[in-house]
């Protein structure tokens, strides 16, 4: 992932997009950290952005290791090089990194889903995506997934929240976002993804998608509703390893 700087939320067309947002930052403890998450049970990736945060490199850092890997690997053909075509047959990428601390730092490059969110010892909140986008789509469609709020979301005082799944609807219901705020209001991980993908399909029923969430101390959960199963993989002091979960169906 190539890296840029700004402040302020942008959105790069066809080949990728960057989000960014400033926010106060606070310093947690707690023994659930670190913390690295990310949908799908891409464990290499998750191993990557572990071994950064380990060697107490940045959770910018750790982000883009982890998505970085996915694409080198094309995670399930659907990150990285070549993957889900576009309607003329073309890959395109849409990506993002998102930092909760407070300084102008923010990440970018081309390239299902991978969504990840890293807590580094310290409380340091960042969260990323990379992917190809829905298969087939109309060339130059900008997804969810490069989208802050959509594709995932940090508060730097609350945690993070990323998304994978049917992205056209997730732009208009911003559930990464909604799922940070239910935190805020003092929402468990868990109840905050099912309420966030609750406000999705109460509309739209037919709804297929996924979230995870973590909060400032390390506690984590995950819901989907449409995929047949959604499975998430996870990385903290009591588990060791990356550890691949099965998550809780809407
Ligand atoms: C998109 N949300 O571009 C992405 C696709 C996805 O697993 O997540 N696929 O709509």
């Amino acid at each position: 992932m190539a890296r840029c700087r700004g402040g302020g939320v942008f959105a790069a067309f066809s080949l990728s997009a960057v989000g960014v947002l400033l926010l106060n930052s606070s310093v947690v403890h707690s023994q659930l950290l670190p913390v690295v998450i990310n949908t799908w049970p891409f464990v290499n990736a998750n191993y990557k952005a572990v071994q950064v945060v380990l060697k107490n490199g940045s959770h910018l850092d750790a982000v883009e290791a982890g998505c970085s890997e996915c694409e080198v690997e094309q995670c399930d053909g659907t990150v990285g090089y070549g993957g889900s075509p576009d309607e003329k047959g073309q890959t395109t990428l849409d990506a993002m990194i998102m930092d909760g601390v407070k300084r102008p730092v923010i990440d970018s490059k081309n390239h299902d889903t991978i969504g990840m969110i890293v807590i580094d010892e310290m409380g340091r909140i960042a969260c990323g995506t990379s992917t190809n986008g829905a298969s087939h789509k109309i060339p130059g469609r900008v997804g969810d997934s490069p989208i802050a709020g959509a594709g995932c979301y940090v508060d730097q005082d609350v945690g993070g929240a990323a998304a994978t799944g049917d992205g056209d609807l997730m732009m208009r219901f911003l559930p990464a976002y909604q799922a940070v705020e239910g935190m805020k209001q003092g929402l468990t991980p868990t109840k905050a993804v099912l309420e966030a993908l609750n406000r999705i399909i109460a509309y739209h029923p037919d709804f297929s998608g996924a979230l995870i969430a973590v909060n400032v101390t390390g506690h984590y959960g995950a819901a989907y509703h449409g995929f047949s199963s959604f499975h998430y993989t996870v990385f903290n002091p009591e588990l060791k390893n990356s550890t691949v979960i099965n998550a809780e169906v809407y």
